[in-house]
């Protein structure tokens, strides 16, 4: 190769160099993190959605700070030991923030690594008070807590049911035993729990501990855990023709748990959750969006939206894409979101998490009750 060859070769591999640096900095990229496969994927489809919409309109008005958004979306599968690897590969990729995780025993460890990256996350649907109770200055969340949650179960059960024998079972996650034991707590032994025992997590057959829950005869079974195993539960206890109704909370308000149960087996189960969307007015633009884009809404949705909407609010509004900056605007934030009105309290927490109780009816979820 001559002078002149090499000369053009090597201005082409620096041209090329350059742009990929250039191209680099062109995009702001944000993660979403979540059960993207597997049983619970229903709920990492629902994060990707709302995600996608709130990204799809900063970009269709330019972005943010006159940068492109891009999403880096990875599957977490429900797995601890995923999400800690899924949380490095993130932070390596340039993140500037997460939207995630959805399991607490996922958001807990994968904290760990964002918080030592020094980028914020904020978890759209993680529940166990555990997250926000550690220090980390970047870890939020929008959705509200369970021992939130499980008072509210409690309150209803004793004072609205007014329930004399409660059975507990939960299935050992961070979520299911926590909430279950939040559950408990609030009873505050004016109820008798007759029965309190685990399940395991993509077990399918219930029937032995559901036998042994039948013998104490309880007025309500309530289960800590997700919507796979709640529906199994609620369908294998209606064929072992047990009739005490079920209650249960956020993790398993998922039309897949009425698939699952069937809709004869799920009738009147109780769920706490936070007050039906569709009497928000906030809402109401989200809500027409999302439907016709990707059809029945998620419980966790409009949480995602909101999450990724303050995420970007902040970023715009701290003129930087520099974490601390972010993270420190997140906490400073008044954001008029389509749930209403969020902040964040010192811990990252929302200042205020308004939990109901629904009702499964016809094949529907229905608000039911109110503290
Ligand atoms: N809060 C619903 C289930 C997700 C979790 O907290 O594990």
């Amino acid at each position: 190769m001559d002078n002149r060859k090499r000369c053009i070769v090597l201005f082409l591999v620096i041209a090329f160099i350059f742009s990929g640096c250039v191209r680099k900095d062109t995009n702001i990229k944000i993660g979403v993190a979540g059960p993207m496969t597997g049983d619970q994927a229903k709920m990492g489809t629902d994060f990707r959605n709302g995600v996608t919409l709130a990204v799809d309109e900063w970009n269709s008005k330019g972005g943010v700070l006159g940068k492109k958004i891009e999403m880096l979306v990875e599957d977490d599968q429900h797995d601890p030991k995923q999400a800690v690897s899924i949380a490095n590969k993130l932070v390596d990729s340039g993140v500037i923030g997460v939207i995630g995780h959805f399991n607490s025993s996922c958001s807990i460890p994968a904290s760990d690594v964002y918080n030592r990256a020094g980028i914020p996350m904020i978890t759209p649907a993680s529940t166990n008070p555990e997250l926000t109770e550690r220090g980390y200055k970047g870890v939020f969340r929008v959705c509200g807590r369970d021992d939130q949650q499980g008072k509210v179960a409690a309150d209803f059960v004793l004072n609205y049911l007014k329930a004399k024998r409660v059975a507990i079972l939960q299935d050992k996650t961070t979520y299911g035993q926590g909430l279950a034991n939040e559950f408990r707590k609030f009873l505050d032994n004016k109820a008798e729990v007759v029965y309190y025992g685990g399940i395991v997590q993509g077990d399918k057959d219930f029937k032995m501990v559901l036998s042994a829950v039948k013998e104490k005869a309880p007025d309500i079974i309530y289960f800590g855990g997700i919507y796979p195993e709640a529906g199994l539960l609620v369908r294998q206890a209606r064929e072992l023709d047990i009739k005490a109704p079920f209650m249960s909370g956020d993790g398993v308000i998922d039309p897949k748990f009425i698939e699952i149960a069937g809709a004869k087996a799920a009738e009147g189960t109780y769920l706490t959750f936070s007050p039906d969307p569709r009497n928000i007015p906030s809402a109401r633009e989200f809500i027409t969006k999302y439907t016709a884009r990707f059809g029945e809404l998620g419980p966790y949705s409009i949480y995602a939206y909101d999450a990724t909407n303050i995420l970007l609010r902040a970023v715009q509004e701290a003129g930087s894409t520099d974490s601390s900056k972010i993270i420190d605007k997140l906490h400073s934030l008044e954001f008029n979101g389509a749930t209403g009105n969020i902040r964040f309290d010192q811990k990252g927490d929302v200042t205020h998490a308004g939990y109901v109780v629904w009702i499964t009816k016809g094949g529907k979820f229905v608000e039911y009750w109110k503290p």
